[in-house]
């Protein structure tokens, strides 16, 4: 299980970018989104330096704390 704080994901449509930039990286993966503390949760097998580049790259990148 990893857990990003994503400060950027900030409505329902930035979830929605989030949850398919994680889907595409892990297409089997578990993704729950917290909209008002801007943190992501992701069951997956895949890194988690894998996830945290591909949401930099959507534009979401994980802010340092994952509190
Ligand atoms: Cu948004």
């Amino acid at each position: 299980m990893h857990q990003f704080h994503l400060p950027d994901m900030t409505c329902g449509h930035c979830a929605g970018t989030v949850n398919q930039t994680l889907k595409f990286i892990d297409p089997a993966c578990e993704v729950q989104v917290d909209l008002a503390r801007h943190t992501v949760r992701v069951k997956s097998q895949e890194a988690r330096e894998a996830l945290a580049e591909a949401l930099s790259e959507a534009g979401y990148p994980p802010a340092a704390s994952t509190a």
